[in-house]
């Protein structure tokens, strides 16, 4: 291990270990601030440390102001008492987006039959709830080939929406399972600043260690101590160990030693975390770039999965984000998060359309189950509202 290479480092801290939110510094939690400054600054080198203005070594918390409090450094893991099933779970989170599109169908359907009005109404809505001009007018053909001028309830349009969405996005259910000849089986997270990369390498560590599997995490995101010190109390919690080194440092270097580690250590998963980024900086882009070309070197199956968390609250952002991350870093795969804060789920069907990019997780809250394995047919039905007793899947993550 090289000097400037540690392993859980803050594992010498006694403490116990914050939710990942807490350990965000203030400021960073609605990550348009850090980010912006992060996007706006960077040079075309990865080793200025621009975004952090006290790049103090092992000192992440120079700033008090910076550090979580004792109550936010001593709060539980925010883990549910009571699980409820995974559907419940999933209608729980969709329900900001499940409940717009009910109650439009509700209010343009109570009553009336299925016409050209109607059908532009449904059009419309489905347009403003983020599914893309394409599946919405599937979703209207369909109706209008069998209910044209008759009598429709808005039950039955749900049905037809959920049909529609489910068709759409089964094909790119995917499970994500690290191939055992790859020793490690290198994992990129990618995504724009805030979109939720950290976290969710927190909740598969947890979902892969479950599986048996051993962990490592690489603190690429070397702009900020803070979001070092969030991966490395993910690395306590999950008992993975984390390669990190001083803020500032060379992101693709810390990749290429990180595979390095996990190769001596016989890993089965390595994890490296990256810095927010925008998807219309090509600076940053273009270091990205340099990561995935520099993991290359140690293994030219390198990275096996790259994946793109998209934060489901941007809307149709999610498309432009989802195009320059694929052109720039060849992205394999997606998982969508924070669909349990938003009315714009649907946008999930307009990736789908455009980029049939596999998707294997979507977060539907903060906690390690609250990261749920993609399921097309039962995330169409809570995104439509229809109710959970006529599922007939059977249980999943
Ligand atoms: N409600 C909700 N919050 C989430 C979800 N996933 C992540 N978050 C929260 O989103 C915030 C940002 O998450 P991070 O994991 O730090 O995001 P990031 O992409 O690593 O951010 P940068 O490192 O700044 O680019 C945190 O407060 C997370 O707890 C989710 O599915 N639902
Ligand atoms: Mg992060």
């Amino acid at each position: 291990m090289s000097k400037n290479v540690f392993s859980g480092l803050f594992g010498k801290k006694k403490k116990t270990a914050p939710d990942a939110a807490d350990v965000r510094s203030k400021g960073e939690t609605g990550d348009e601030e850090g980010g912006a400054d992060r996007n706006a600054g960077v040079g075309e080198t990865a080793n200025a440390p621009v975004a952090d203005p006290k790049p103090e070594g092992s000192q992440f918390f120079a700033d008090e102001a910076q550090a979580p409090s004792t109550e936010q450094r001593q709060s539980p893991p925010q883990e549910d008492q009571k699980k409820p099933n995974w559907f419940s779970r999933l209608t729980k989170g969709l329900s900001k987006s499940s409940a717009k599109l009910s109650d439009g169908v509700s209010a343009i359907f109570t009553k009336r039959k299925l016409d050209d009005e109607t059908l532009d109404e449904l059009t419309d809505l489905l347009i403003t709830a983020d599914l893309g001009v394409p599946a919405a007018t599937r979703v209207t053909t369909t109706l209008a080939k069998d209910k044209f001028d008759k009598e429709i309830t808005d039950r039955e349009v749900r049905e037809a929406l959920a049909g529609e969405v489910a068709a759409t996005l089964a094909p790119l259910e995917k499970s994500l399972a690290p191939n055992a000849a790859n020793k490690p089986h290198v994992i990129l997270m990618i995504g724009v600043n805030g979109a939720g990369k950290t976290t969710t390498i927190g909740k598969l560590a947890q979902k892969f260690k479950d599986d048996g599997q051993s962990v490592m995490l690489a603190a690429g995101d070397t702009f900020r101590a803070a979001a070092i010190e969030q991966l490395t109390v993910w690395g306590e919690r999950t008992g993975a160990p984390v390669i990190a080194r001083e803020v500032g440092a060379d992101a693709a270097g810390l990749a290429f030693d990180a595979v390095k580690e996990a190769k001596a250590q016989n890993t089965d998963v390595l994890i490296i975390d990256t810095a927010g980024r925008l998807q219309n900086k090509s600076a940053l882009m273009d270091e990205l770039a340099k990561i995935v070309r520099v993991l290359k070197k140690l293994d030219e199956t390198a990275p096996h999965d790259v994946l793109l968390v998209l934060d489901a609250t941007v809307g149709q952002n999610a498309i432009s984000q989802a195009q320059a991350f694929q052109d720039i870093a060849g992205v394999t795969g997606l998982i969508m998060t924070k669909l349990d804060g938003t009315a714009r789920g649907g946008v999930l069907v307009a990736l789908a359309d455009k980029f049939s990019l596999p998707v294997h997780y979507i977060g539907v809250g903060e906690s390690v189950s609250d990261l749920q394995r993609f399921d097309a047919k039962g995330f169409a039905r809570a995104l439509a509202g229809v109710d959970q007793e006529t599922m007939t899947i059977g249980d999943s993550a």
